[in-house]
C-alpha cells in the first residue's frame, strides 16, 4: 500500500475541488506512477482556492500541483515527474533503448500533441461556460480535438499499449483522455475508449484514483 505517512517521496494534491474536477487532479498521474512500482508516498493537500503560500511557489513557480521531493529532488510539471519515477524502474519506462524513447516520444505527444485541444473543449464547457461565445466556440473546438483523437487512434491501432509494453507515456496519455468524461467524443473512437478502459482497469489506477478521491469531501460522478 504506497500512501504512507512516513514515506520519503511526499507530493502535492488538493484537499477539495469542484465535482467536475474530481478524478483528474494530475497528482493522479504521480499515485498511479507509484503504485504501479509499489513505491510509497505521502500526500500534502493544499487547498485549491486560497493563493498558494510564497514558499510553495518556491517549489512550483506556478502554484500549481503536482509538486515532488523525494528527499533528492525538488521537482514539478507531472511529465518530468513520470520520466524520473522511470528512470528508477523498467516497468514504467523499458531500458531497451528504442522502446524507451517511443514511450518518452508517446508522452510528450500527450501532453504536448493531445492534452491542450482536449482542454479546449474542457475550458468551454467548464471555465468558459457562462461566457456568450462559448458555445459558438465548440464546434470548432470539438472538430480539432477528434482530428487529434483520430490520429492517435490510427497511431495505437490494435496494440495494447502506445510503446509496447504499458510506461509511463499509457499513465499520461489515458489521464489526458480523462479529460474528456463529461463527453461523448472518446467513445467515438473505439479503440481509444478500450484502451483507456484497460489503463482505469488496473489495480494500480484504481488504488490511486480511490485515494485521490478519499482526499475529497463530496463523492466521484
Ligand atoms: N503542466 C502542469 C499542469 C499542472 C496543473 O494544471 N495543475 C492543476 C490541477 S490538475 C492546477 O494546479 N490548477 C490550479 C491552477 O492552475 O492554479 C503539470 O502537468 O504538472
Amino acid at each position: 500500500m504506497p500512501l504512507d505517512p512516513a514515506a520519503d517521496i511526499v507530493i502535492t494534491g488538493f484537499g477539495h475541488v469542484p465535482k467536475f474536477a474530481q478524478g483528474v487532479v494530475r497528482d493522479l498521474r504521480l499515485r498511479w506512477a507509484l503504485e504501479e512500482i509499489g513505491r510509497p508516498y505521502r500526500v500534502e493537500l493544499l487547498d485549491a482556492m486560497a493563493p498558494k503560500p510564497d514558499d510553495y511557489c518556491q517549489w512550483q513557480p506556478f502554484g500549481q500541483v503536482p509538486a515532488f521531493d523525494d528527499g533528492k529532488v525538488r521537482m514539478f510539471e507531472s511529465g518530468a515527474i513520470l520520466l524520473y519515477l522511470g528512470e528508477q524502474d523498467e516497468r514504467l519506462l523499458p531500458r531497451d533503448e528504442a522502446l524507451r524513447w517511443q514511450a518518452v516520444t508517446w508522452l510528450i505527444a500527450a501532453l504536448n500533441s493531445v492534452e491542450p485541444s482536449l482542454m479546449q473543449i474542457v475550458s468551454l464547457d467548464v471555465f468558459q461556460a457562462r461566457e456568450p461565445w462559448a458555445k459558438e466556440a465548440r464546434p470548432g473546438a470539438v472538430g480539432f480535438a477528434r482530428s487529434r483523437l483520430s490520429c492517435l487512434a490510427d497511431a495505437l491501432g490494435d496494440r495494447e499499449w502506445l510503446a509496447g509494453p504499458f510506461t509511463i507515456a499509457d499513465i499520461m496519455m489515458v489521464t489526458v483522455l480523462r479529460h474528456l468524461r463529461h463527453t461523448d467524443i472518446i467513445a467515438g473512437f473505439p479503440g481509444l475508449a478500450a484502451y483507456q478502459a484497460r489503463g482505469e482497469a488496473r489495480p494500480a489506477f484504481q488504488q490511486a484514483l480511490a485515494d485521490q478521491m478519499s482526499g475529497f469531501a463530496v463523492p466521484a460522478d
